[in-house]
Parts: C-alpha cells; structure tokens; sequence
C-alpha cells in the first residue's frame, strides 16, 4: 500500500488542452499549471487522479484488470487457485495496465509536462520476484517498446500472491515458533503470523519453488514494484508497507533478523534496505521521459533537479477520534496511534489496521442474488427495512475472513436460532449491518471506542451510495463523511507528490493538505440508533462466538459459498 514519488521540472510546456473527469470549468483557468500525479495498484484496477496546486482534481483514470485486459482472465483481478487457498495476480497484467492507462491518460488530453511530481499506492502484502538480470533491464529500457514486451523475461515469478492468499499456514506456524510465540512476534513485527503477511508468502516460495526462488534478483511489494517501474531500478520498500511483512521491527524499522532467519537466510539482500515513507526515490526513468509519457518535454529541452521525496499514500484525513472505514474490495478500519503499522506520513507514529477480507466482492455477491443486479434496488431492499432487521442477523464469510478467522454464511432470527434463509430485503440488511456490527466490535476490542465527537470516514466504491452510508452511520451511531473522489489512496498519494517539493522548506504534510476540501458530512444516526445498535452488538458478539466454534467445512478453511 505504498509508493514512490519522483519529480522533475519542465520548461514552459507546449500548447496543451487538458481534459478532465470533473472540473472542467475550474480547469479551463488552470491548462498550463503544475500537476501532481498519484497512481493506485490496486486490486481490481489500476487508477490516476492529477491534482493541481489548490488540490483540485484535474483528471482521474483507470485501467479495470477484468474488462480491460481480459487476456489475463482475472477475476477482481486475480486467480483463485484450486485450493481455494492460493490467490495470485499476474505480474504483466499489471505492467500493461501502466501502459494502458498512460496511453488513455494522454489520449485524454492530459499533457505530461505539466507534471511536476508523482507518486503512488500499491495493494499492501502482495509480492513481486525481480529474476537474475531484471536491474539491468530497468535502466536500459529502450523507448520503442511497451513496458510489457520488454520486460515479459523479468520475473522469476509469472504470478504474484496477493493479500487475499491464504496458504501460508504452515509458514506462519513455523514463524510464530521461531520468534518465541503470537504475542512476540507481534511485539516485534506490529502483528502475528497472517498468511497474506509477505514474509510467510515469500517462505512458501522458498519451498514450493525453490528453482524460481533461486533465480530471484529482487523482491519488491506491489508498491515498490511499480516504483520500480517508473524509477528504472529497484525502489526500496517503505516502513510503512514494510510493516505488513511480518519481517520489519517496527520499533527499529530494519529487518527483524530473527524474522529474516526464520523465513529466508540472507532474505536481506533480496529486500534491499527499508526507508521512510517519505524518501525520494529519484528522478523518473529516461524511458518514460523519452517515450509518449513525456515525450513533449524532448522538444522543449528539460531541466532536471534533483528530486525529494518519496512517500506512501492514504493521507490521514483527520485527527484522533476518527475512525476511517474503507469500502473497497476488502474493508479497512484504522484508528491512529495503536501499535501495529508505521504511518506513512509520519514513520515516528504507528496506527492500528483491520482488514476484513468479504467486503464489496459479497455485497455484489448479495446485489445479484436478492437485488436483481441492481443497487437501485439494493439501496430499496435497505430503506425498506428497520434498524435491526428485526432481530434478523447474518454473517457472510464467502472467502476464510481475516477478523475473525470463520468462513461461510450464517444467519439467524431474533431468537439466535440459525435459519437457512432470509428475505431478499431481509438478507441485503443483514449484510449491510452484519459488515459493519463486525467493524465496530473488532475497532472497540482493540481500544477504540465511540464518544461524542466521533466521526466516521468513509472511502472506496461504496462510500457514494446514500443508504449504505446511513447503515453505517447508524450501526456507529456517529455522523459519516466522505470526500469527493471516491480513489482516495490515488488521492493521497497526489497529495504525497506536491508535498515533495515542498518538504524541503520544512512544510509538513498536514501543511499541504490543510487546503484539501473537508470531508462532506453525508450521513447522521438515526435517533434510536445507540438503543438498536448497542444492544445487537452484544448479541452479534456472541452469535460471532458461535460461528467461531462450529466446524469448518471440510473440503478446504477457504471455500466459497
Ligand atoms: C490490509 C490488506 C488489504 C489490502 C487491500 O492488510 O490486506 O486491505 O491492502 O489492498
């Protein structure tokens, strides 16, 4: 989940007509100033927003892996292997998408020697195997080519585990050991062994291919990969994606040698050295200079400085007693200053991440089966039903969740018995409230708790529509916000970009981004919300416990539904 940024400084650019998705009248002022660059590797798409100096959004695109690319024939984005348990990516999709989405980018009207910055926000966990020979590649990219052809020799690996994989039991097992236990291991690395955590994926490797392993060069994270990509050369791993590893000592932020040793001797020197968030990575490789990214700046002459910074994206969006929720292929919260991860905007802070594995995936799952395919009537089924779904409560595990490690569905009436069905309406609430019941009680047992002034943030796909908003709203019983661009890592990671060439005068990123829009207030609990709510978390708590206990089906931990 983290990125790169890079800068370079043009002449006054050629004649340029920028297009843009949203403000084109506010544009129209502005064609020949600054731009800054943030680019999200996400999970299901590969995504740009272009700011200006007043953080206006000037332009977004993206490249959807699925439709886009079809020759790859992901779903969401990935392969679902067999086992239910192995989930990868291919590493050239993700190449292409970049070329792709440069080419729509252009052909957009954007003109590149505008852009003073970039940087960018990757999937976090997620791994990519560089072979024997693949630095020398980088920097020798010839500018004729597409990214793709030239680097389809590059990777030892053709396909990436990703953060949805969850085969990597047996390695966590034997981390855990090695480290002297759960509890040691996450005083030293943030968190315990999680199968999607890298070090446990790259120790699978290790074993299960040991010839590809061999020829490995490199292992970068999807972030530093696509770093990697537009540095020509391998970027370094930052503290903050760094510490989904379950290999970085978060206290130290250097590679933990017990970890290391546990997972891979000398895994050191395939890593490189980790560095802050906000580290410059370097001036952007010549082949995109020369090439149709920025191929303007040829004609005009280019200056070159020297760049900043580098940094990771998902700018905070506000102080303590804000809680985020991200409503994207998998669900975030995150609270700030609880052990667990190094803040990207401030390697000194740490910040507790949850991570909840059925997310939009199910609500569509759910969408198509008791919707029609419709969110309209999705949106419906929600506002004709009560707070509490009459005492109805569902739990929707189509894939092994994260927290809490259950799989399956489960729901039951307002007497706890389990029941095999719902109403179609019936069932599009118990999903809504079940998602966010499953939120809160897992932020409350980590120390977070909702008091007046609480506010909950909302990003990602879902956070534009309306009913699903108030459901969340209601089940925190706290007023939810969103900002305007529902990308908001491809957001931040825009923001990291100007922040660059301003850090140098000591101006810190809450400085940058103090004139970014407030987030809108979208959604306010419903008077009787606290009364319905903090009375079904108590029952959700124990029917959860009762899921938690009953057995896992026996063909697979992982299976869908
Ligand atoms: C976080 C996690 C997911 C991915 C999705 O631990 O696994 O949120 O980062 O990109």
């Amino acid at each position: 989940m983290c990125y790169c940024l890079f800068k370079y400084f043009t002449p006054a650019p050629p004649v340029c007509v920028c297009v843009c998705v949203r403000a084109c009248s506010m544009m129209a002022a502005a064609q020949d100033s600054p731009v800054y660059l943030g680019f999200d590797f996400s999970t299901q798409q590969l995504k740009v927003v272009a700011i200006d100096e007043n953080l206006n959004v000037v332009h977004q695109n993206n490249v959807q892996f699925d439709s886009e690319l079809p020759e790859f024939r992901t779903q969401g984005g990935v392969h679902i292997h067999g086992d239910r348990l192995t989930v990868t990516s291919p590493v050239l999709m993700w190449v292409k998408a970049l070329d792709l989405l440069l080419d729509k980018v252009k052909r957009a009207g954007l003109d590149f020697s505008r852009v003073r910055a970039l940087s960018g926000s990757g999937q976090q966990h997620g791994s990519v195997y560089w072979r024997r020979g693949a630095s020398e590649t980088l920097q020798n990219l010839d500018p004729d080519q597409d990214l793709h052809q030239l680097l389809q020799g590059s990777f030892s690996l053709r396909d990436c585990p990703v953060w949805m994989d969850s085969s990597s039991s047996q390695q966590c097992e034997d981390l855990q050991a090695a480290a002297g236990g759960a509890l040691r291991l996450a005083h030293i690395t943030g968190s315990r062994a999680y199968e999607r955590f890298t070090g446990n994926q790259i120790a699978k490797l290790r074993r299960t291919r040991p010839d590809e392993f061999q020829d490995t060069e490199r292992i970068s994270l999807v972030s530093s990969f696509a770093a990697s990509l537009f540095l020509g050369g391998y970027a370094a791993i930052d503290y903050s994606d760094g510490s989904g590893m379950n290999l970085l000592d978060i206290r130290s932020r250097t590679w933990s040698e017990i970890c290391l040793e546990a997972t891979t001797p000398h895994l050191d020197r395939l890593l490189g050295a980790p560095l802050p968030s906000t580290s410059v990575l370097g001036p952007v490789s010549s082949y995109f200079v020369w090439t149709r990214f920025l191929r303007e700046l040829q004609r005009g002459g280019l200056h070159w400085r020297q760049p900043r910074v580098s940094g990771r994206n998902e700018a905070p969006a506000g102080r303590h007693r804000v809680t985020r929720s991200s409503c994207g292929s998998s669900s975030l919260a995150r609270r700030w200053r609880v052990t667990s991860s190094v803040i990207p905007v401030d390697w000194r802070a740490f910040m507790a991440l949850l991570c909840f594995k059925n997310g939009s995936l199910t609500r569509e799952r759910i969408r198509n089966k008791c919707a029609g395919g419709s969110w309209e009537l999705f949106s419906a089924a929600l506002r004709d039903t009560p707070l509490g779904n009459n005492g109805n409560i569902g739990f929707y595990f189509d894939s092994m969740e994260i927290t809490p490690p259950a799989v399956g569905v489960h729901r039951f009436d307002s007497d706890d018995n389990k029941v095999s069905s719902l109403s179609p309406a019936e069932e599009v609430r118990a999903l809504l409230e079940g998602q966010f019941l499953s939120r809160r009680l897992h932020a409350e047992r980590l120390g977070y708790s909702i008091i007046p002034g609480t506010r909950v943030l909302a990003t990602g796909g879902a956070s534009s529509n309306q009913e699903i908003l108030q459901v969340l709203s209601d089940v925190f019983n706290a007023p939810v916000y969103t900002i305007d661009v529902s990308n908001s890592a491809c957001l931040g990671s825009a923001y990291r970009a100007l922040h660059a060439l301003v850090a140098e005068s000591g101006a810190s990123f809450f400085d940058v981004v103090k004139k970014a829009p407030e987030p809108q207030l979208v959604a306010t609990p419903h008077p009787t919300a606290q009364e319905v709510y903090g009375q079904m978390l108590k029952r959700f708590a124990r029917l959860e416990e009762r899921v938690l206990q009953e057995p896992r089906p026996l063909s697979s931990s992982n299976q869908s539904v």
